[in-house]
């Protein structure tokens, strides 16, 4: 495996000597249902929210849609053996709504659970411990024609689901997770509609992240009392939100930011109350009346553990009069109240997302959830990069993502030794896929997808991982 020869990304912690990680450390790789399955119109799958939306024009990057995706649903036997090659102890998948309930209420579509009890039987055949994800952002599109995530019934619809998946798969399955990136499905689904279902008002991305939690927690009770030996969690995607400068209306700035990005969801769900400078900043765009006594107490039902997933850093400053604020996938829409925050390119290197490479922010971001919300054990649930790769020879030598991987570990390990009960790390993701509004342009895999042909090719990363893995610690690069 050859060198990176090109300087280190952002962040790389000290390079001292190859940490390893304790005993029983989990490592992963995670998918999605939407982004590998395909299959869409099989096995008595219904549309969700992203196919309607990917088959809107103009959404998604070059017209792409998720209905043949890396072929998973067909493939599948051979993708979990390529898992076990690499060495997987777990393997984070999730299961899309729409096929196991396709109409999102009433009776289950048992060919859709069929297929998850089989990758399930098969996963634990080789060895793989399953991780099982309940809705990473495909609502069954019956759900959104009813208001979908602002209207409160779709909360109690997805304990329903949860319970179904429960009775399927329950005995065989110990780690659940309900949602994944709530922030995406509230703010990028119902305020900037960068995401499907592409809708674009404040109050309702408010309601729906309060809906998306107030589900979790009913669900977090359902597969309690279904499953008592589970270990049950949520993920969420966290962000330290740094001032671009000290000055007092900059610092403001992080505080709106790091409130509508992280407090939002952590704060309810950890410590069962939203935070008083979140509800005031959001004074203008919603009156919270949407929060029913009772609710706190439920979207904060005890968990076993929380999940993480990581990415980078938002450096943000105070607006400047008469200034647009930047646009991109953080259009200002995404944050009510505070679109006319700026956030700040510090020009260090950055992904092909145009994510800066920020490792300490890791350290940071486990060290804040441990010391100021939980002593649950956390995990990882997704961390990685998207890069231009090529194919050359066969092979797919892709050094910055392996590099990315490697300074990340490098943090995981950092926070282990300041006192952060991390068990494990997901790799985002396992294969290149669909990645939501930029279709196939952007790859995250370990494993290369040669879209026509759907032939796999493991990646440098990921004949790294696997060195890693069989080592328990860092591998030589
Ligand atoms: O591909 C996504 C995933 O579905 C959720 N977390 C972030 C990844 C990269 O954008």
């Amino acid at each position: 495996m050859s060198n990176p020869t090109h300087p280190p990304a952002v962040g790389v912690l000290d390079q001292g000597p190859e940490p390893t990680f304790p005993p029983g450390f989990l490592w992963g790789a995670a998918t999605a249902a939407y982004q590998i399955e395909g299959a869409a119109a099989e096995g008595g799958r219904a549309p969700s929210i992203w196919d309607t939306f990917s088959h809107t024009e103009g959404r998604v990057v070059g017209g792409h849609t998720g209905d043949v995706a890396c072929d998973h649903y067909h493939r599948m036997p051979d993708d979990v053996r390529l898992m076990a090659e690499l060495g997987l102890k777990s393997y984070r998948f999730s299961v899309s709504w729409p096929r196991v309930q396709p109409g999102g209420s009433g009776v289950a579509n048992q060919e859709g659970l069929d297929f998850y009890r089989r990758l399930v039987d098969e996963l634990l055949a080789n060895g793989i411990e399953p991780w099982l994800t309940l809705y990473h952002w495909d609502l069954p599109q019956p759900l959104e024609d009813l208001g979908g995530w602002p209207v409160r019934d779709t909360a109690a619809r997805f304990a329903d689901y949860a319970s179904l998946v429960a009775d399927a798969v329950g005995d065989r399955v110990k780690y659940w997770t309900t949602l994944n990136e709530p922030w995406c499905s509230a703010f990028l689904g119902y305020g900037s509609g960068a995401h499907a279902p592409g809708r674009s008002n404040g109050a309702d991305a408010v309601r729906a992240g309060h809906h998306l939690m107030l589900g979790h927690g009913l669900a977090v009770q359902a597969l309690r009392a279904a499953l008592p030996q589970a270990q049950l969690g949520v993920t969420v995607n966290l962000y330290p939100v740094t001032p671009a400068s000290d000055a007092p209306a900059d610092v403001d700035a992080a505080r709106r930011i790091d409130g509508l990005a992280n407090r939002f969801f952590l704060d309810p769900m950890l410590r069962g109350s939203y935070p008083e400078d979140l509800v005031a900043d959001l004074a203008e765009v919603t009156d919270f009346g949407h929060v029913r006594d009772g609710d706190l107490e439920i979207i904060s039902t005890p968990l076993d553990l929380v999940g993480i997933n990581y990415y980078s850093r938002h450096v943000v400053a105070a607006p400047v009069p008469g200034e647009e604020p930047e646009k991109y996938w953080r259009a200002p829409s995404c944050w009510p109240g505070s679109e006319d925050v700026r956030f700040v390119t510090r020009g260090v290197p950055v992904t092909d997302m145009d994510w800066e490479i920020d490792a300490p922010g890791l350290v940071e971001t486990l060290r804040r959830v441990h010391e100021e919300y939980t002593d649950l054990p956390l995990y990882v649930t997704e961390n990685g990069s998207a890069f231009v790769d090529t194919v050359q020879d066969g092979q797919v030598d892709d050094v910055d993502r392996l590099a990315y991987f490697d300074a990340h570990l490098r943090a995981s390990h950092e926070a282990i030794a300041a006192g952060v009960p991390l068990r494990g790390y997901f790799a985002w993701s396992l294969m290149d896929n669909f990645e939501w509004a930029w279709g196939y342009t952007k790859r995250f895999g370990m494993v290369w997808i040669d879209y026509d042909t759907q032939v796999r090719i493991p990646k440098s990363s990921a004949r790294w991982y696997a060195e890693v893995i069989r080592r328990n610690g860092l591998a030589a690069q």
